[in-house]
C-alpha cells in the first residue's frame, strides 16, 4: 500500500506552502514525504519535486499552439486531460515504492474539482496505482472570518466532498497572517454552527433578501455535519502535527506497516566507522 494527500483548493490559498511545510514536519521526525507537483501553470514552488507535470505537459505551449488555440482555463483543463491520457508517463515516474507517502500539489482552480470528472479519473488512477488516498481541501482563512464569506467558503468544500467521494480534510490555512481580533472569532468558525453564524449576518442586506435560502444553506451545512476545518498556522508545529496526525489516521498510515525512515543515523555510523 502506497499513502497520498490531493492538495486542493482555490487559487493561492496555500497548496504548495502547505505541501512545503508538510514535507518539512515529516523530515524532522526522520520521514520522507515526496510531493508531486500537478500544477501545469506552476511558475514557483519551494520545494524538489518527485515528479513535475510541467515535464509532461506546460500550460504556456498548449497556448501558443496555433491549433489548440486555449486560453489559461481551458489550457489548464487540457494539461490535466493529457495527464489522464498519459498515465504511463506518471505510473513510470512515480515508481512503485510500497509504503511511500506522496503528496500530491493540484491546480488552483475550483472547478476541476467541484464539478469536473478530471480529479475522479486522476484519484481512480492513484488507486489503481495503489494509492490509499484523502482529499486535502485548503480555504485561506482570511477570507472565512466573515459570515458570508464563510457560507460561500463551506458550500465550495462541500461541493468538492460531495463530488470527490474521498475522505476528506478541510483546512482553513494562513492563520499566522490573522489579526488578534480576528483569531479571536475564530473558534466560530473551526466547529461552525451555521445557526449562529447566520444570526450574525441579520444586518447583512443580502440576507434581508435571501433569508430562506439562507437558512435552507445553514440547515444543509448542518444536515452534513462533514463540514468542519482543522486551522494550520505554518509558525506552529502543534497545528502542523495536528493536521498531519488526523490524515494518517484518515490513509491509516503507520498502522500496517513500518513506516519508512530515512537513515540519517546510518551516516552517521558509517562515519564513525
Ligand atoms: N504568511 C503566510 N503566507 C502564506 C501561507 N501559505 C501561503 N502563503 C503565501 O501565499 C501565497 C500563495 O501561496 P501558495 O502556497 O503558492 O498558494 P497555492 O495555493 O499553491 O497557489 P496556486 O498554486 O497559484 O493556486 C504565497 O505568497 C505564499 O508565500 C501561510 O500559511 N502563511
Ligand atoms: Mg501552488
Amino acid at each position: 500500500m502506497r499513502y497520498g494527500q490531493l492538495v486542493m483548493g482555490p487559487a493561492g490559498s496555500g497548496k504548495s506552502t502547505y505541501c512545503r511545510t508538510m514535507q518539512r514536519y515529516a523530515a524532522d521526525e526522520n520521514k520522507v514525504i515526496n510531493i508531486v507537483n500537478l500544477d501545469p501553470a506552476a511558475e514557483f514552488f519551494d520545494y524538489e519535486p518527485l515528479v513535475d507535470i510541467r515535464e509532461l505537459i506546460q500550460v504556456d505551449d498548449v497556448m501558443e499552439d496555433n491549433e489548440l488555440k486555449f486560453g489559461p482555463n481551458g489550457g489548464l483543463i487540457f494539461c490535466m486531460e493529457y495527464l489522464i491520457q498519459n498515465r504511463d508517463w506518471l505510473e513510470d515516474q512515480l515508481g512503485d515504492v510500497d509504503g511511500d507517502y506522496v503528496i500530491f500539489d493540484c491546480p488552483g482552480q475550483i472547478e476541476l474539482y467541484s464539478h469536473m470528472e478530471i480529479m475522479k479519473e486522476l484519484i481512480e488512477m492513484f488507486v489503481k496505482f495503489n494509492f490509499r488516498i484523502c482529499g486535502v481541501f485548503l480555504v485561506d482563512s482570511q477570507f472565512m472570518v466573515d459570515p458570508s464569506k464563510f457560507l460561500s467558503g463551506t458550500m465550495a468544500a462541500l461541493s468538492v466532498m460531495i463530488n470527490l467521494e474521498l475522505p476528506h480534510l478541510n483546512i482553513l490555512s494562513k492563520l499566522d497572517l490573522l489579526s488578534k481580533s480576528s483569531k479571536k472569532h475564530l473558534d466560530k468558525y473551526l466547529e461552525p454552527d451555521p445557526y449562529s453564524l447566520l444570526n450574525d449576518m441579520e444586518n447583512d442586506p443580502w440576507n434581508e433578501k435571501y433569508e430562506k435560502l439562507t437558512q435552507a444553506l445553514g440547515r444543509l451545512i448542518e444536515d452534513y455535519s462533514l463540514v468542519r476545518f482543522l486551522p494550520l498556522n505554518i509558525k506552529d508545529e502543534e497545528s502542523i502535527g495536528d493536521i498531519k496526525l488526523t490524515i494518517d489516521n484518515m490513509i491509516q498510515y503507520g498502522e500496517e506497516e513500518d513506516v519508512k525512515m530515512r537513515d540519517f543515523d546510518d551516516v552517521d555510523n558509517d562515519e564513525n566507522d
